[in-house]
């Protein structure tokens, strides 16, 4: 973002300057969610010559070893591996755990969370949500367990830690596997103790657009010795040697590169937590008193790494949907997502699977209708977020007149 364009944020007051009722657009350039963080790119630049120098690009090379190291310090975990991705690295957990049957998922998440799975023929049971915290409702889990069910598979959603003490409990008293989908929380703590650590094992995702990257990656993290040795056999083929074979496997590897950027990217975390929690500080005094719509807070007494601002609007109160408001964002080229909508048990295949699923997922439905994620990180400055919440507070303020003028007008 360019010093001009930031210049040129009129502030807008009356409906007539928003870009959807035909004012100029705030931002010349889509302002996404999602922009990646990078580090020094000099460092990188260095790690990426060496690696080419050496011409070892993949399989196990020394910046994937000390990618591992780095990352288990940091999450203060016995045992990580590394992987090209969360999704394939969840699918070497829920298999080397030998998952099978039925298993307790939050039905409000990346929809990937049910799809491993599922790709795996294993029935995701949908479990409804604490609109408090949008994590899996350990009430609810209790209830949806059978005969068929091997375990609960939780995800700190926003990087906000699941009720790890509850699920823990319902895990040990009925002898189920606990995973925690931490794709979203590495920097995040629970009682004082970083995401990583807990449940039978924990899988983050490096993508390019979490809170810290490798292009694309995700890792698993363990205690159990036993499982990060079959974990780390099966995301090689099987393979522990050359000519060894000792297990089913498939290629879940983590290539030198992305190594490389996670490294070098690890090496800012600390400059990448500050930006983003004093943007999610800012959106939230920019956007504080207005009735009807309010930022999803973090716990202060737990570390984060506020890589997700979180806007609830109540349509209730606010007199309009959170559609209509991501359409006018939209317009001013604010591109807020609505993410998870509309809730895993509303796409396919689940939808026509279990097309009664939502009967039991209140919490899970009301929340889909009302999330809009914000744009922040590295490339989101305090001007940008000004004028943001310049526009949503004039939004919210002619919300009535708004409401009349979008009557009539199609829903997309
Ligand atoms: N579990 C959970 C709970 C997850 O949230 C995820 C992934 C996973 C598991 C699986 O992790 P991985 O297998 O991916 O490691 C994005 C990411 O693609 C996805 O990784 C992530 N969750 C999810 C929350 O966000 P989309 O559909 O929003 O992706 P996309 O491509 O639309 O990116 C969002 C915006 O980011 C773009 O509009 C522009 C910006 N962007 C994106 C990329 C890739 C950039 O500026 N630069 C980029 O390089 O899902």
């Amino acid at each position: 973002m360019d010093q001009e364009q930031e210049s040129r944020y009129s502030v807008k007051s009356r409906i007539g300057d928003l870009a959807f009722f035909g004012g100029t657009p705030a931002f010349e350039d889509a302002l996404h969610v999602g922009r990646p963080n990078i580090g020094n790119r000099r460092k990188f630049d260095e790690r990426v010559h060496d690696i080419l120098d050496r011409k070892w690009l993949t399989n196990a090379g020394i910046y994937v070893k000390e990618f591992e190291r780095r990352i288990a310090e940091y999450a203060g975990v016995e045992h990580c591996i590394a992987t090209c991705n969360a999704t394939i690295a969840l699918e070497i957990v829920i298999r080397a755990l030998g998952m099978a049957g039925e298993v307790i998922v939050p039905a409000f998440t990346h929809v990937v969370t049910a799809h491993v799975l599922q790709w795996l023929g294993i029935i995701p049971v949908f479990c409804d949500i604490d609109a408090r915290t949008h994590t899996i409702d350990p009430n609810q889990v209790d209830r949806l367990i059978s005969s068929r069910t091997t375990g609960i598979l939780g995800v700190h959603l926003w990087g906000r830690p699941c009720d790890i003490e509850a699920l823990s409990d319902i895990a040990k008293r009925r002898s189920l596997k606990l995973v925690f989908d931490a794709a979203q929380a590495l920097g995040c703590t629970y009682g004082g103790r970083m995401i990583g650590s807990f449940g039978t094992v924990e899988v983050f995702s490096f993508h390019a657009t979490k809170f810290l990257n490798s292009l694309e990656g995700g890792a698993i993290v363990t205690n159990d010795s036993e499982l990060a040795r079959k974990v780390r056999l099966m995301k090689n083929f099987g393979f522990a040697g050359n000519d060894s074979v000792e297990c089913i496997g498939t290629n879940g590897k983590m290539n030198e590169v992305s190594a490389a950027m996670g490294l070098t990217n690890l090496e800012s975390v600390t400059d990448f937590i500050s930006i983003n929690r004093r943007n999610h500080k800012q959106y939230q005094d920019g956007l504080a008193g207005l009735d009807g719509v309010a930022l999803l807070p973090y716990q202060e007494e737990r570390s984060c790494n506020y890589q997700y601002v979180v806007l609830e609007v109540d349509e209730s109160k606010t007199m309009l949907t959170r559609d209509q408001v991501m359409r006018i964002l939209h317009a001013e080229n604010i591109l807020a997502r609505r993410y998870f909508y509309p809730g895993c048990h509303r796409v396919e295949p689940y939808r026509t699977l279990y097309p009664n699923a939502h009967l039991h997922l209140p919490e899970t439905e009301c929340v889909a209708a009302r999330v809009l994620t914000l744009p922040t990180g590295q490339v989101i400055t305090p001007r940008i977020i000004s004028a943001i919440c310049n526009i949503i507070r004039t939004v919210i303020k002619n919300a009535e007149e708004i409401g009349k003028l979008l009557q009539g007008m199609p829903a997309n």
